[in-house]
This record gives C-alpha cells, sequence and structure tokens, in this order.
C-alpha cells in the first residue's frame, strides 16, 4: 500500500495519483514518469462526453460484442467476449476529431512526454471500448508490448507511447474501471505483469482521463453488473518510428484531412516524420520529400 495513503484519502485516491485537467502538462509528464499512470479529472465536458456518446452510438450499435474479429485466442481473450470496439473513431466523430484531438492540452501533454525522443508523432489507435455485462477481466499489459521488442528491453527503455484513456460512462469498480499497477514501470522484469491483487480500479467520471505510458501494467476490468455497460475511448499516441496499430493514413478521407491542421494531419500520418534534432532521417516520405507535399495538403 502507498506511503502517501492518509486516514483522510482513500488509498484509490492516492495510489493513482488524481490532478485537476489544468495541471501544466510538465507536472503531469513527471507524475507519469514516475507512477506510470495520473487520472486528469474533468478533462472534457458534460457536453463534449454527450455529443461524442451521440455521434459514434450508431456505429457502436452495428458492432458484434465479440471484442474484435480476430480469433488467435489471446487476442479473443484481450479483446473481450461481451465486449465492443469501435476503430477509427477519427472518420466516425466530429467532436473527436474537431474538438478532442486538437484539444491544446493533449497536444502539449504528448508534447511533453513524446518530443524528448523524437520529433514527431502520430496517434496509433482511437478506440472505442464499451465492456459489457459478465465480460472478463482483460489480461493485465503494458501498452509497449505492441512492439514485443520492448518487452525484453525493460524499464530503461524509452517510453515510446502514451495513452489517453477516456471514460465516457462513470467507471466504478463493478462495472469495469481500467485497473492499473502503479510503479510497475519500473519493475526489472517486464515479463512480469503482476497479479489481479497489485491492481487498482480508475475511477473515474465521464470526461476524466487515465493517462497512462506504455510502461505500466494495466487491464480493463471485470464487468460484474447485470445491466451496465462501461464506455471508454483508449487513444494512444506513439512516437513517429514506430509502426502504428490502425493504418489512418488509409482509412481517415484526404478531403476530410484537408480540413485539420498541419499538426494533426501528421499525427494521423498524412505529414513525414521527423528527427533532425536527434541526427536521424525522415520517414514516411514521398521522393524524398514530405509526403504532405505529394499530397499536395496547405
Ligand atoms: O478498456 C480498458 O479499460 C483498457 C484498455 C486497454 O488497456 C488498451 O486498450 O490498451
Ligand atoms: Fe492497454
Amino acid at each position: 500500500m502507498s506511503e502517501t495513503q492518509t486516514p483522510e484519502t482513500n488509498y484509490r485516491d492516492t495510489v493513482i495519483r488524481r490532478v485537476p485537467a489544468d495541471t501544466s502538462p510538465q507536472q503531469i509528464a513527471e507524475i507519469v514518469e514516475s507512477d506510470g499512470g495520473v487520472i486528469l479529472t474533468r478533462f472534457f465536458t458534460e457536453d463534449q462526453v454527450q455529443r461524442f456518446n451521440t455521434e459514434i452510438d450508431p456505429h457502436l450499435e452495428n458492432l458484434s460484442p465479440a471484442g474484435s474479429p480476430d480469433k488467435i485466442d489471446i487476442l479473443e481473450d484481450f479483446h473481450g467476449a461481451n465486449t465492443k470496439r469501435l476503430t477509427n473513431v477519427v472518420t466516425h466523430s466530429k467532436t473527436f476529431r474537431e474538438e478532442m484531438l486538437q484539444d491544446p492540452r493533449i497536444l502539449a501533454i504528448a508534447d511533453a512526454l513524446l518530443l524528448p525522443i523524437a520529433d514527431s508523432y502520430q496517434m496509433t489507435a482511437a478506440q472505442v471500448i464499451e465492456i459489457g455485462p459478465g465480460n472478463k477481466p482483460q489480461p493485465l499489459h503494458r501498452d509497449l508490448e505492441n512492439w514485443p521488442i520492448f518487452r525484453e528491453l525493460g524499464p530503461n527503455v524509452y517510453n515510446v507511447t502514451i495513452n489517453f484513456l477516456t471514460a465516457l460512462t462513470d467507471f466504478s469498480e463493478e462495472n469495469g474501471a481500467t485497473r492499473v499497477i502503479p510503479g510497475s514501470s519500473h519493475w526489472d522484469d517486464y515479463e512480469n505483469r503482476g497479479t489481479p491483487e497489485e491492481t487498482f480500479p480508475a475511477l473515474l467520471d465521464a470526461g476524466d482521463i487515465l493517462l497512462i505510458d506504455g510502461k505500466v501494467s494495466h487491464g480493463g476490468g471485470e464487468n460484474k453488473t447485470s445491466d451496465e455497460y462501461r464506455r471508454a475511448m483508449a487513444w494512444s499516441f506513439t512516437i513517429g518510428w514506430l509502426t502504428s496499430e490502425e493504418a489512418h493514413a488509409f482509412l481517415v478521407p484526404l478531403d476530410l484531412v484537408r480540413t485539420l491542421p498541419p499538426k494533426i494531419q501528421n499525427i494521423l500520418g498524412f505529414r513525414s516524420f521527423h528527427n533532425a534534432s536527434k541526427e536521424g532521417g525522415t520517414l514516411w516520405q514521398a521522393n524524398f520529400d514530405d509526403i504532405a507535399k505529394y499530397l499536395d495538403l496547405q
């Protein structure tokens, strides 16, 4: 149990620290580097959450609750038997595209955490995750395991990915709040993902964000209710020199992309990834030039 626990505060509020949404990006980055995650309270307004939910509702309705079409055992487990997962959220939601993704606070936090190791970053995925009644706990994992070599490299590796897990309904321990093992980012052996007993639930209100790095062990919680649906969006940014989970550059229509600012176009893979400050090459180019030029983006 954390040393910061005091009789007046619930341990759950101290073990995953909670800070207001207007906390400085530097402070947020420091907490994430220390604990592996932090809760940013009241980040998005009720109105934003409500509009977002309304925009994605029809898309979710059309989805099967079988997690994903993947028939590989570990992915079936990972994606859940009664969980809906909606991808390509940039295309589906105007509120996400124009407000959440362009929120200067989000970009400043991502800058603080990712620009020290690369000159540009991308959104590897934006996925709505609706955990339904009876769904088992998701296996504990670190998000950097998407690129498994990092598992072998362990805690001394740079943090290459961050996840802004946003609550779209209130999270409770019973309905499947994400579970986190704070500090597991510093464990020596990344083959060790910890045990359910070591986890703490991220108790969020709709609009709060659980921001985690790629190094902390966590997983979606079990939904023990008979009638509640826990809805979240996991949207993750990774440095530009890793392949992203979602191929946004092939999924988001170019006409839509033309309406977005250059930094967002870059985040979606419609501009090249630079590494000049580290004396690295430019990646994802066309004829040695920025693909934005090839695509005639302004
Ligand atoms: O649904 C959740 O609470 C966790 C999702 C997650 O860990 C992920 O998408 O990487
Ligand atoms: Fe995860």
